[in-house]
């Protein structure tokens, strides 16, 4: 794979400064200026979450209401620019390139062709995309859905940056034609955090607003790197820092972002070259640790608490909130009290002493939030890990008071609303019987199919059809040979994309790419200019409009083509498609008869700052069978690595994570470096500590193969990678997401979530050379 177009030449050089500052300006600029569009996409970023503007469609942090006239941050800017260039991938384009030469180019190269402009169908006599017209698009798909024995044999991904109008329509269309086949991206995410949240708390979302971060008197951050993914946290942490609130991170790696920041709004700190202090504590676990972290935690709290009852002081734990709002607790405890602290030292990696001092910082605060993000979600007791953090906010009733509470951050822009509106292969019963007095009509009740699920039922041939609304289905997914297996089978693939990518390049029988408008695009219909509305992490729902000339005349927005394929499916039944796209708002009328929250939702649309969704933990109302908080027991994992798996081999086996670089977004990729980290010009890089390199008798920037170990007969092995020296545990190294998807066995999920553990894969290092792999380190 060639990577053409990259900045800078390929090096490994700390990086000394802090997160923010100079550096991010330089960046952004730097990103802004080299666009051919420069003027116009200044001009567009200054609409970026502004009331009259669109919804940033870099991530789903929420917004605070302060005046700004910048509401976007670096990796704001990128993903903006990156939708608003003039680039162009037409069909002259895919006239000069077969499918089989562009599957040979790299993700970067791929997207940074441009915007899709026309409707293509893969003609495989020529091995080459060519134009089709909108109807004959929608025609293949409608007969090739009705052609199907059963509804089930056709797979609907969501990836979350759909709207809610997009998404509430495909999820209409897909039931109506008779299926809960919905995998999608949040299947790989925070599925762990909605299975557990809706357990214990009785709600699958985060509890917290971003104005608790101003109340909160201490802050623990796990699994998650804000200063790359969600950059406008930092504006908050730093806030919260400088006033003294206390902040803890959990993560293997030494973030930049969560060590120290430099606020590009306060120019005192801009021109002395200073910074804030984010982390007071930065503990680094074991990949897969946290559970055994908090568990510590819990566990040396316990201790204090009973040397306080029995002194007669206050206790730690809030008694009055565990018996009036909690079950479970007495277990819970004896759960605690059977876990060893040697273990717990094991698992977590961490000191006793250590996790005491957290747990010191912890009990102290009046106030406590927790947040997390990928590095708690992706292993395969991820569930497990939610319900313990829930435990420990609820021990201390940090939960339903303002500066408290639970914060999963999420990821993709509109990824919570996606869910909201339906996309849910295991839909409730109360919002089916909505939905079917709303449409006349009983739709499915069988389970269907999630991302994992998906996957397998393609490759054995079951499934025949795949639709993805938006997404990167190929790239994004786990076992990247078994996928592109399962995709290359089917009768058709159809990929609702802005720009071209991977998965359009894995062809099913007959494959369709058909181009939609970007968020930062104006969407005319019939009635006149749309806007759409998403949903945040803090549940607001606000809407958003684009402002921008479309990139072609040809292209459609995300409901026109829904409704395009509804129609051609199921003609008008049960809705007219096609009027309910002349005006948006009559999609949102159908959004308020079915879904709880949306209660008057054209006009509270015009809200400035949107509107909030409730959530009934936050009012201490719990949407649980026992009516209480559920404080649920589990045991601490074994081992983070499978017995059967440590049985494969004699070498050193490491539990290595695939994680995003600063000029990234998923499977986009913005540019080759990783500036926080010092990888600049490549990404094939695998992080070790110094002493494991020595220990295997190899060298920093020695060129690798990593192989993983799963108990069957794949072989998943990636080649040519350079070995980089760094800070992190012993044991655990680290690598970009989606290089490595090939390891991830598609098998290694997530008990009750099915998430692949991108988190936690075993595997094995050997020397790479030219004529193949030298064992290492047996
Ligand atoms: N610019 C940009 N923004 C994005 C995205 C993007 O790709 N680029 N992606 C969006 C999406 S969809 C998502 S889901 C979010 C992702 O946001 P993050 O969750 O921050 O993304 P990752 O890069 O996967 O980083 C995981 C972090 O957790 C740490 N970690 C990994 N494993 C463990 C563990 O076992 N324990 C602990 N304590 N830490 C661990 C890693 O070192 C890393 O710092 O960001 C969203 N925002
Ligand atoms: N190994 C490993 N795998 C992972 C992860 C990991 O940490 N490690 N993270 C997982 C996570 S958290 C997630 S969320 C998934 C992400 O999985 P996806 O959501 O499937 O992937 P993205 O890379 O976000 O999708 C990018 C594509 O979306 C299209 N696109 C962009 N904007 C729009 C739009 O407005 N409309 C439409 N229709 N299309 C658009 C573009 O064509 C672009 O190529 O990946 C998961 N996979
Ligand atoms: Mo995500």
């Amino acid at each position: 794979m060639t990577d053409r177009n990259t900045e800078s030449a390929k090096k490994l050089k700390p990086y000394t400064r802090s997160a923010g500052g100079w550096g991010a300006l330089a960046s952004t600029g730097k990103h802004l200026l080299k666009s051919e569009n420069a003027v116009k996409n200044i001009r567009t970023l200054l609409k970026t979450n502004q009331d009259n503007g669109f919804d940033c469609p870099g991530c789903a942090w929420g917004e605070d209401g302060e005046d700004k006239v910048f509401r976007f941050c670096e990796n704001g800017a990128k993903a903006v620019n990156w939708e608003a260039t003039s680039r162009k991938v037409g069909p002259e384009f895919f006239s000069r390139h077969s499918v089989s030469w562009l599957r040979e180019q790299s993700d970067y190269f791929l997207e940074y062709q441009g915007r899709l402009t026309h409707p293509m169908r893969y003609n495989r006599e020529d091995d080459r995309y060519e134009d089709v017209s909108w109807s004959e698009a929608f025609d293949l798909i409608g007969n090739t859905l009705n052609g199907l024995e059963h509804p089930n044999e056709a797979e609907f991904y969501t990836s979350g940056r759909a709207s809610n109008e997009a998404a509430f329509l495909y999820q209409l269309f897909v039931r109506s034609f008779g299926a809960n086949n919905f995998p999608d991206c949040s299947n790989m995410c925070h599925e762990a955090t909605s299975v557990a949240l809706a357990q214990s708390i009785g709600v699958g979302k985060g509890t917290v607003s971003i104005h608790d971060f101003e109340k909160a008197d201490a802050i623990f951050i796990f699994g998650q790197n804000p200063g790359t993914n969600h950059p406008r946290m930092l504006d908050v942490l730093y806030k919260a820092s400088r006033r003294g609130a206390k902040i803890v991170s959990f993560n293997p790696l030494k973030e930049r972002g969560l060590e120290r920041f430099t606020n590009p709004q306060n120019a005192m700190e801009m021109l002395t070259d200073g910074s804030t202090p984010i982390s007071g504590l930065y503990l680094t676990p074991n990949l897969g640790g946290d559970m055994a972290a908090v568990r510590g935690m819990v566990k040396a709290m316990l201790t204090e608490d009973r040397a306080a009852r029995k002194a007669g002081h206050q206790p730690v734990f809030d008694d009055e909130f565990l018996s009036a709002h909690t079950t479970g607790l007495d277990e819970y405890l004896e759960q605690v009290d059977n876990t060893s602290w040697d273990f717990i030292v094991e698992q977590s990696g961490l000191s006793q002493s250590a996790l005491e001092e957290a747990a010191a910082v912890y009990s102290q605060a009046e106030r406590a939030i927790c947040t997390w993000a990928m590095g708690i979600t992706q292993h395969r007791h991820s569930v497990a890990t939610v319900f313990e953090i829930t435990n420990l906010l609820l021990l201390r009733g940090n939960m339903g008071k303002p500066g408290a509470g639970a914060c999963p951050v999420r990821g993709h822009s509109n990824v919570q609303g996606d869910r909201t509106m339906g996309i849910d292969e295991k839909p409730a019963e109360a919002f089916l019987q909505r939905m079917d007095q709303a449409f006349g009509m009983e739709f499915p009740r069988e389970h269907g199919h999630n991302t994992v699920q998906s996957i397998r039922a393609m490759l054995e041939g079951q499934s025949k059809v795949f639709i993805g609304l938006g997404g990167n289905f190929a790239a994004a997914t786990p076992d990247t040979q078994l996928t592109e297996k399962a995709l290359s089978q089917c009768l058709l693939t159809v990929n609702i994309a802005t720009k071209l990518n991977r998965s359009h390049l894995i062809t099913g029988k007959e494959s369709l790419i058909l181009p939609c408008l970007g968020r930062t695009e104006e969407d005319l219909q019939l009635s006149g200019r749309q806007s759409i509305t998403v949903e945040d992490s803090f549940s607001m729902v606000h809407a958003s409009g684009g402002v921008l000339k479309p990139a072609s005349d040809q292209l459609k927005s995300e409901p026109e083509i829904v409704a395009g394929m509804a129609q051609a499916t199921l003609a008008a039944k049960p809705v007219d498609w096609q009027r309910l796209v002349e005006d948006y708002d009559l999609i949102r009328e159908l959004i308020e008869k079915v879904i709880p929250g949306f209660t008057d939702f054209n006009r509270r649309l015009g809200q400035p700052g949107g509107f909030y969704l409730g959530n009934s933990a936050r009012d201490l109302a719990w949407s649980t069978p026992e009516g209480k908080a559920v404080i649920v027991s589990r045991p601490l994992p074994e081992s983070i690595i499978p017995a059967s798996v440590i049985e494969l081999t004699d070498q050193t086996i490491f539990v290595l994570q695939t994680l995003r670089s600063h000029d990234q977004y998923n499977t986009t990729i913005y540019g080759m470096d990783d500036r926080y980290r010092g990888v600049y010009g490549q990404r094939r890089v695998l992080m070790m500590s110094a002493e494991d390199i020595r220990d295997l008798g190899l060298e920093n920037e020695d060129r690798i193969s990593i192989r993983s170990l799963w108990p069957d007969q794949v072989k998943r092995q990636v080649d040519d990678f350079v070995l980089m020296e760094y800070d992190l545990p012993r044991g655990n190294v680290a690598a970009y997401y989606p290089e490595t998807n090939p390891l991830v066995p598609l098998d290694s999920v997530g008990e009750f979530s099915d998430t692949p553990t991108s988190k936690s894969i075993p595997v094995v290092i050997e020397k790479y050379c030219d004529n193949g792999t030298i064992a290492v380190g047996s």
